[in-house]
C-alpha cells in the first residue's frame, strides 16, 4: 500500500474533527487527494453500527458486545474505504482507530490489551497506522467542549474516573511507540494548536509523496 494512514486520536472533545478539517484543506492545498473519514463508522453500515454504539438503550451493552461492534464496523471500513484509498496512494486521515479501542474498551472498560490485541491482527492483520496525532488535554476541558454541543451519547455519559483511565491508557500507548506518536497539547486555543499541526506539515509532504 503507497497510500499515507493517519488517525487522529484522543479524549472527548479533544479537537480531532475541527483538526481533522484544518489538515485535510491543508494537504489538498499541496496537491494530495485526501480521503477523510471516521470511526466508528466510514460506510453506510459502519454508521449504523456507530448508532448502535452511541445510542441509549434501555438493555445496557456487554463490554464484549461493544468491542466486537467496534471491530466488526471497522472491518467494513477498511474494506470498503481505507485499504482502497491507501492502494491508490492516497493520504488517509481517520477521525479514531484501533488505539481509541485500546483507550476507551482497554484503559476505560479493563478489557485486557491482548484480547484487543487478537482482534486488532484479525481485523487488521499487518496494517497500523503510519502516524497518530493524539489530541491531549485535561478531562474535564474535554467533556466542557463535549457538554456545550448539548446531547450526550452513550460514551459521553461515563464518569470522570472513565474519561481519566482513557486519557492515560492513551498517553501510555504515545509513549510506547513514540515514532508513530505525536502528542499535541489541545487544551490551547485553537490558532496554537494548529500552529503544532503547520509544523508537522513539511514531515508530512514528505512522507506522502514517498
Ligand atoms: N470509541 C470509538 C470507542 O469507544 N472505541 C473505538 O474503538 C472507537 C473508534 C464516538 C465515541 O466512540 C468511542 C469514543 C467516542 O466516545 P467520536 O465521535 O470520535 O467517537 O467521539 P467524540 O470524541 O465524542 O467526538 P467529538 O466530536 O466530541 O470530539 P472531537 O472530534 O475531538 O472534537 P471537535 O473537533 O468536534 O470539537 C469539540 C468542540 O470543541 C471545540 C469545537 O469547536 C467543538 O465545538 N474546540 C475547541 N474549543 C476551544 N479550543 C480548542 N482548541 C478547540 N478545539 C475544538
Amino acid at each position: 500500500m503507497n497510500g499515507l494512514f493517519i488517525t487522529l486520536e484522543g479524549p472527548e472533545g479533544a479537537g480531532k474533527t475541527t483538526n481533522r478539517e484544518y489538515l485535510a484543506a491543508r494537504l489538498r492545498e499541496a496537491g494530495l487527494a485526501v480521503v477523510l473519514t471516521r470511526e466508528p463508522g466510514g460506510t453506510a453500515l459502519a454508521e449504523r453500527i456507530r448508532e448502535l454504539l452511541l445510542a441509549t438503550a434501555s438493555e445496557p451493552m456487554s463490554i464484549d458486545t461493544e468491542l466486537l461492534l467496534m471491530f466488526a464496523a471497522r472491518a467494513q471500513h477498511l474494506q470498503q474505504v481505507i485499504r482502497p484509498a491507501l492502494s491508490r496512494g492516497d493520504v488517509v486521515l481517520c477521525d479514531r482507530f484501533t488505539d481509541a479501542t485500546y483507550a476507551y474498551q482497554g484503559g476505560g472498560r479493563g478489557i485486557a490489551p491482548a484480547r484487543i490485541a487478537t482482534l486488532e491482527q484479525f481485523v487488521q492483520g499487518e496494517l497500523r497506522p503510519d502516524l497518530t496525532l493524539l489530541f491531549d488535554l485535561p478531562v474535564e476541558t474535554g467533556l466542557a467542549r463535549a457538554a456545550a454541543r448539548g446531547q450526550l451519547d452513550r460514551f459521553e455519559r461515563e464518569g470522570r474516573a472513565f474519561f481519566e483511565a482513557v486519557r492515560q491508557a492513551y498517553l501510555d500507548r504515545a509513549a510506547a511507540s513514540p515514532v508513530r506518536y505525536r502528542i499535541i497539547d489541545a487544551g490551547r486555543p485553537l490558532p496554537q494548536v494548529q500552529a503544532d499541526l503547520d509544523k508537522l506539515m513539511p514531515g508530512l509532504l514528505e512522507r506522502a509523496r514517498g
